[in-house]
């Protein structure tokens, strides 16, 4: 079978919905609040698998169905079902879950905006960080609350929270398990921005739509030089992003460097501080 032959992935536990280069995915498990079970774990992995090389995928929008973003982890189908199983069985689940969550989305080549509709606790934090951006209801509730129900934030919820957060609120919300808002995410730098919840799927519209008009080849080597140069030294990290630069010019087929550069150079038609340099879209 073909890949444009193969069928959708999602469907039972993941919607899809596309639109002008966006692509809504939405976990879908609203009458459980979106907590995530191995299958709905299995099924994302098999949808942005199937998406990185879908056309009508421009930008992907990580959000939930219903009231919730995600309720985290599924106490039931992913804890308790699982208690006592084989070690080897338990490592396997965990990696279901790990390969979509952060593994994969975390260098995903394409645009990821998270759109935290409603609750999100312990779990749902780890997809949330490894989006490159995030919007959230004012009105969403966070929380990390597995101190209160005696699990430390594990997977590696934990460390998505180190990367976002500073030591103080993590401390604070880990040792605690209160809740805050969308607000306060968004004055902590745990997400982006918050907007009132009537307002959310138009914001990330639009800034989905930013991010639509950048050149891909380009907007994809800034965002994956971001995501490794983070990790690396100095050193290591000027010579990676120098053969990443010339990587790009080499395989950019509109050629965005010299062009932009002529523009502003030659023709004069543009200054790169006051905008972007016209693209033949
Ligand atoms: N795991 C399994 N089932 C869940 C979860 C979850 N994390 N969250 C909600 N559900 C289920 C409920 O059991 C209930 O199922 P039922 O209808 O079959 O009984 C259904 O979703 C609806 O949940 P309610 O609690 O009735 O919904 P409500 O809107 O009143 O509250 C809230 C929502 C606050 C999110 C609440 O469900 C909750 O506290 N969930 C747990 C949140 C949490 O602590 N998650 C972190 C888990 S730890 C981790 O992720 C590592
Ligand atoms: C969590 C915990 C896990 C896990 C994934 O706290 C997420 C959230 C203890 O194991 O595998």
């Amino acid at each position: 079978m073909s890949e444009s032959e193969r069928p959708e992935p999602w469907g039972k536990n993941v919607l899809v919905e596309f639109e002008d280069g966006i692509a809504w995915v939405s976990l879908n498990r609203p009458h459980k609040r979106n907590a995530m079970s191995p299958e709905l774990n299995s099924e994302m992995f098999d949808t942005i698998d199937a998406l990185e090389l879908d056309d009508r995928c421009g930008v992907l929008v990580l959000t939930g169905s219903g009231e919730a973003f995600s309720a985290g982890m599924d106490l039931k189908d992913y804890f308790r079902a699982n208690q006592g199983k084989p070690h080897l069985e338990w490592m396997r689940i965990r990696r279901i879950n790990a390969n979509w969550q952060w593994r994969r989305l975390m260098y995903y080549p394409k645009s990821t905006i998270a759109m935290v509709n409603g609750w999100c606790f312990g779990g749902a934090f780890t997809p949330l960080v490894s989006c490159d951006l995030s919007i959230a209801a004012e009105e969403a509730t966070f929380g990390l609350s597995e101190i209160n129900w005696g699990i430390i934030p594990g997977g590696v919820v934990t460390r998505a929270v180190a990367a976002k957060m500073n030591q103080s609120d993590a401390l604070y919300y880990i040792m605690t398990g209160e809740t805050f808002d969308g607000a306060k995410a968004a004055r902590m730098g745990l997400v982006n921005e918050a907007v009132p919840k009537d307002k959310l799927r138009e914001r990330v519209r639009a800034l989905a739509r930013t991010l639509l008009a950048k050149n891909p080849t380009v907007l994809r080597a800034a965002k994956l030089g971001y995501r490794h140069a983070k990790n690396m030294d100095w050193e290591a990290s000027e010579d990676y992003l120098a053969a990443k630069s010339a990587e790009t010019n080499f395989i950019d087929p509109e050629k965005g460097r010299s062009k932009g550069m002529s523009q502003f150079l030659d023709e004069k038609s543009y200054r790169p501080g006051l905008g972007s340099y016209k693209r033949e879209t």
